[in-house]
């Protein structure tokens, strides 16, 4: 088998809803020299992307996509341990949550896991998270060199984020901290009018933008 079968069998494992199959595929794709970053990016996040297209097709009902999420779920606890960077980098220390209103948490995941690989410091601060919780966790660690890194994935959900760069201003802490939000509505055009930093494609994506902005 090629690389790119292991992947493929990834990616369909997903949109399949096989969760035994999933973590069968993504051992076998661990014991082929596939790296856990090509699996995620590559392969499994690749089934999600297809999932979802399928659920707005309406071939697909929410049971559907929450069997497909509990597949990536068991696929990232086998790969997330294989993800474990060095937090003493210096990179600094990245808040991470999503927005309330919202539990989508596999983007979350995905992208928290990845900064802590890329040697950042990690607060994840779960789903679901009021805009006040974020605030305080900011105070509490003033001094701290820090990145927020916030995830929405409902167009409700992300104006939410307006009110979060609001409040660090209204707190005076907006020069203390970058700001890097994320998720499928987020465009380059409301990080500009939200007055945010930063935005990122995916998980590989947000880390190389974390370190570029934090440099
Ligand atoms: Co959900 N859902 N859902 N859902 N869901 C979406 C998000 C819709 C777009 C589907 C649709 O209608 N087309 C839609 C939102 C519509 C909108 O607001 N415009 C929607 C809805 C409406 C809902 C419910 C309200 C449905 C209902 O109950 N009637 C409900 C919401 C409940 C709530 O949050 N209060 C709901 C529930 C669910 C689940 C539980 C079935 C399941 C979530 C399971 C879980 O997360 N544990 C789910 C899922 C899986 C989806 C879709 C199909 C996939 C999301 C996903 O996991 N993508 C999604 C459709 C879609 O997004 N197109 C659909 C895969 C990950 C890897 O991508 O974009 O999350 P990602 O993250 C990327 C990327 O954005 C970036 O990197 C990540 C990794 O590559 N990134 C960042 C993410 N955060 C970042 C932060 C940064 O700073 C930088 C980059």
């Amino acid at each position: 088998m090629s690389n790119q079968d292991y992947l493929d069998k990834l990616r369909d494992t997903i949109v399949n809803q096989n969760i035994n199959g999933c973590v069968e595929a993504t051992n076998e794709a661990l014991a082929a020299g596939i790296g856990a970053v090509e699996a995620i990016e590559n392969g499994l996040s690749v089934g999600m992307k297809i999932v979802g297209d399928k659920f707005e097709a309406a071939e697909i009902y929410l049971p559907h996509i929450m069997m497909s999420a509990k597949a990536m779920s068991a696929a990232m606890e086998i790969l997330s341990p294989l993800l474990v960077g060095d937090e003493n980098a210096g990179h600094g220390l990245a808040i991470t949550y999503v927005q309330e209103g919202d539990i989508h948490d596999i983007g979350h995941r995905l992208v928290t896991t990845m900064l802590g690989a890329n040697g950042f410091e990690i607060i994840d601060l779960g789903v679901d998270v009021p805009n006040e919780k974020v605030i305080e966790e900011v105070i509490k660690n003033k001094g701290k060199k820090m990145i927020l890194v916030g995830s929405a994935l409902m167009t409700t959900s992300m104006l939410g984020q307006k009110d979060t760069v609001e409040l660090l201003k209204e707190e005076g802490l907006r020069d203390d901290i970058k700001v890097m939000f994320g998720g499928a509505p987020v465009s380059d055009a409301w990080i500009a009018e939200i007055g945010a930093d930063a935005t990122a494609e995916n998980a590989a994506d947000a880390s190389r933008v974390a370190l570029e902005i934090m440099k």
